[in-house]
């Protein structure tokens, strides 16, 4: 049997292909006949282009039909997909296509010629330009190849996927996906989620992440059901598609946003089974407010982009608030200590999964990979949690320096780097303080040395905005004289975090 993920959702199409699978805010629309018509015209230019199977296909694009048509053509071919946030910096993607190495890069046309000069850097044989809405190069090219292709032959263990996660030295890594793991996954919620046919999914994610790309479209795609496809979040606009849907899946500010919202009731929500949120903690305060206005009770679950969904609150029995749930079935799940060992209940230790669904390690990088797993094979995943008597798994903390704005990773390491560059900048840290929109927001706490000029503020945060992706830039810059340290020589985070959490909060 082939194991291309492309083949498995394409076996559980609708009978009546004609039905509708994306229906786009930007009015364009396609069926599932389409929608095997593009990706098979999308696969043979990329086979034209060059792509054998196994080349990464890298993807710097907006939301758009086409950019999902990319994704499900690039299985087709039997390469393998990476996906890159559109707002990433050159000195960003440089470090990623030099890593990758693709054979193709589909970009935007502002940004072709800054990825025409990396790809003459990195050796990348092809870019081709696709416009924020999908249109141009890329649509007409791909328009002008055939209908049909044989879907390339994969195996379970041959990657699909390489989605480059942030990390602690500052350097994104490559976390490499497999058929199987994604398939696996994909298998897992629909059963647990109970996604049934006439079902609806209002998309509102990103798509270069494992959360909008994978756990979102693959729910639709294996269930053969329709995609209501926002190309940008709008909390009003999203509460006027609920009562065409019947499952939403959003970040944490998501909810947020909706529940800012007066139009937010039940009436709204009335033809609505499930609301699932994750990617970042999710308050109390809006999970009740959730349910009060709208009787509905979100339902939480854990996951990373090393494996997708590992924990999750069950579809039938009690969603327990403050909680993300129970270990998805397939998933080994244990509280570890210091020495890998399992924690009894209620003892906070690092978070360990191991599983089917589980990535296959980083790319290009064998020592991380080995670093990052126990000798039994479990993969660290750096969240500190806590099991309960009854199985319920509490995300208490972090184990690795991070903060998660908004759903997106941020690590501290890689934008204190670009501050340090600075002159006048002797050190800095950067912190997550709570945020009311975001969860958390970067904050920049910085010490100068005694240089003529020394920058102000604004300075600091325009030097990062030059460099790196917006969502990395700090949105509050403080000056200290120095930063607090343990005895061991190491700037405690949690200090500075609690000292300007509490400055903005006053
Ligand atoms: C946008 N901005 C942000 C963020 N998003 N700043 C900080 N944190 C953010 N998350 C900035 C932009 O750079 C811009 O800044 C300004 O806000 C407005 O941009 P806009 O695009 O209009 O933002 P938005 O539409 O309001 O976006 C907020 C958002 C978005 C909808 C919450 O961030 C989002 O879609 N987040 C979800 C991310 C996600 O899918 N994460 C899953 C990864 P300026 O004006 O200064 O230029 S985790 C994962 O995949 C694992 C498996 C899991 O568990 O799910
Ligand atoms: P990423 O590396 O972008 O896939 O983000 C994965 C990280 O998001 C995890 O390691 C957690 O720290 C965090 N995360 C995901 N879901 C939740 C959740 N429901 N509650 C708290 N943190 C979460």
């Amino acid at each position: 049997m082939n194991e291309n993920l492309y083949a498995q959702f394409d076996m559980r199409f609708p009978a009546d292909a004609s039905a509708c699978f994306l229906s786009c805010s930007d009015g364009r629309t396609l069926t599932f006949d389409g929608l095997r018509a593009r990706t098979a015209q999308v696969a043979n230019l990329l086979r034209r282009l060059g792509a054998q199977p196994g080349d990464r296909i890298a993807a710097q694009v907006e939301k758009s039909l086409d950019a999902v048509t990319l994704y499900l053509g690039c299985l087709r071919a039997g390469c393998v997909f990476l996906p890159l946030n559109p707002a990433y910096q050159m000195g960003e993607l440089a470090h990623l296509l030099g890593d990758a190495r693709p054979t193709v890069l589909v970009t935007a046309p502002q940004r072709a010629a800054m990825c025409k000069t990396l790809a003459a850097e990195t050796a990348i044989a092809q870019v081709v330009e696709m416009a924020d809405d999908g249109s141009g190069e890329f649509r007409d090219r791909v328009a002008r190849e055939s209908t049909n292709c044989l879907t390339a032959e994969r195996s379970g263990g041959d990657l699909a996927a390489i989605l480059y996660t942030s990390g602690t030295t500052g350097r994104a890594k490559g976390a490499m996906l497999t058929h199987r793991n994604l398939a696996v996954g994909t298998r897992v919620l629909h059963t647990q989620w109970g996604f049934r046919p006439g079902d609806v999914l209002l998309h509102i994610l990103p798509i270069y992440h494992f959360h909008g790309l994978f756990v979102a479209l693959h729910s639709a795609l294996y269930n053969g059901n329709t995609v209501l496809f926002e190309t940008r979040f709008d909390a009003a606009q999203a509460i006027g598609l609920l009562a065409h849907s019947t499952v939403v899946m959003g970040v944490p500010t998501h909810y947020a946003r909706m529940l800012a919202e007066p139009a937010l009731d039940a009436a709204a929500c009335q033809g609505m089974r499930l609301f699932i949120s994750g990617s970042a903690p999710l308050l109390p305060s809006v999970f009740r407010a959730f349910q009060e206005r709208t009787t509905h009770t979100i339902l939480e679950r854990y996951g990373m982009t090393e494996g997708g969904m590992f924990v999750s609150n069950p579809y039938d029995g009690e969603r327990r608030c403050g909680t993300v749930g129970k270990p998805l079935p397939g998933i080994a799940l244990r509280v570890a200590d210091a020495q890998d060992r399992p924690m009894p209940p209620l003892g906070i230790g690092n978070i360990q999964v191991k599983g089917e669904s589980v990535f296959a390690g980083y790319w290009r990088l064998p020592e991380k990979t080995a670093e990052d797993h126990t000798v039994d094979g479990y993969f660290r995943t750096g969240d500190l949690g806590m099991l309960s008597e009854d199985g319920y798994l509490t995300i208490v903390g972090r184990d690795k320096d991070l903060i998660i704005s908004g759903g997106l990773n941020v690590y501290p390491k890689e934008i204190e780097d670009v501050i340090d560059g600075l002159p006048g900048v002797r050190e800095s840290a950067v912190v997550g303080v709570p945020h009311p929109d975001f969860g958390e927001s970067v904050t920049a706490v910085v010490v100068l040395d005694h240089h003529a000029s020394p920058p102000s503020a604004e300075q600091v945060a325009l030097h990062v905005r030059n460099r790196l992706a917006a969502f990395k830039v700090p949105r509050q810059v403080y000056f200290a004289e120095e930063l607090p340290r343990n005895a061991m020589g190491k700037v405690q985070k949690l200090a500075l975090r609690q000292q300007y959490g509490a400055a903005q909060s006053a």
